[in-house]
């Protein structure tokens, strides 16, 4: 696609995005509403249904040949060589149901497997972070740039990944291990939600051990083109079509992380 196009096209979905955060900003009796998934910690509310109802109606009005992979959905398509949205209505849904106002909408479309645009909208702080492939990193209109700062120096963000119980001490000893190595560890509940934070240089390190494409198919392209590196937990390339773990920040808090690992 030209970068005209994929431009009016961002505008276009920025716009659809922002209305749709209307919805959680103005849920109301949320707890009535939850309905249990699979797994431990693992919750879906009538909004996140209705926010993915909302986006698929208006997203494929405006790309009507894309596919789309919304988290909410019964069964997930495989990615497509030409345009797909992989999309979280509501990602950070514990703190939505808990009314803990740490949640957004992540969008993301892909081409051929790769993110080409992410936005990712906050309604409660009315932040909207956005980035086009090779054009940088926006948050409300304005470049960001990923923190240079060593990890002493840095905050680092993680992921406990609840719903994998087998995943919950390694998460916590790395943590811990990075905790002894930086200013402090924050854990907001929204994968999303870190990425853009480690984007815009909020904090220098961001990990979760296992998550879902919807949880960074938009938030990998902000962090990428703010300057930031996202790789794998084994370090290798994040992919699109499976769950990753994911570690992204400058590549000095990085190889902090690889350290780690060897040791
Ligand atoms: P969610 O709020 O959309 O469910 C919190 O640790 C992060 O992990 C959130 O981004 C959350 O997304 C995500 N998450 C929750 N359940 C998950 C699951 N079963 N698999 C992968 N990621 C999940
Ligand atoms: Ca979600």
């Amino acid at each position: 696609m030209a970068d005209c196009c994929l431009s009016e096209l961002a505008e276009k979905i920025e716009a659809v995005v922002k209305e749709a955060g209307r919805i959680l900003i103005n849920a109301v009796r949320v707890e009535e509403t939850v309905e249990e998934k699979s797994g431990r910690a693992n919750f879906v509310t009538a909004y996140d249904k209705r926010v993915q109802d909302f986006l698929f109606q208006k997203l494929m009005k405006i790309l009507p040949d894309a596919v789309f992979i919304g988290e909410e959905e019964e069964e997930h398509a495989a990615l497509p060589e030409g345009y797909a949205f992989i999309i979280d209505p509501i990602d950070g849904t514990t703190n939505f149901m808990k009314g803990y106002c740490v949640s957004c909408i992540s969008v993301g479309l892909l081409q051929a497997g790769k993110p080409v645009l992410g936005i990712v909208y906050n309604p409660y702080l009315d932040e909207l972070f956005r980035a086009e492939k090779g054009k940088g990193a926006y948050c409300n209109g304005k470049a960001i740039h990923v923190s240079d700062h060593d990890l002493s120096e840095g905050l680092v963000l993680f992921g406990t990944a609840p719903y994998n119980e087998e995943l919950s001490k390694r998460s916590f000893q790395c943590a811990y291990e990075l905790f002894i190595r930086s200013l402090d560890v924050r854990r907001s509940g929204s994968a999303a939600i870190d990425l853009c934070n480690v984007a815009c240089g909020r904090a220098e390190l961001y990990f979760e051990l296992l998550l879902s494409p919807w949880d960074y198919a938009a938030g990998s392209l902000i962090l990428t083109e703010a300057g930031g590196r996202i790789v794998n937990t084994e370090g290798k390339e994040i992919t699109f079509d499976e769950k990753n773990g994911v570690v992204a920040g400058n590549e000095k808090t990085i190889k902090v992380w690889q350290e780690i690992q060897k040791a």
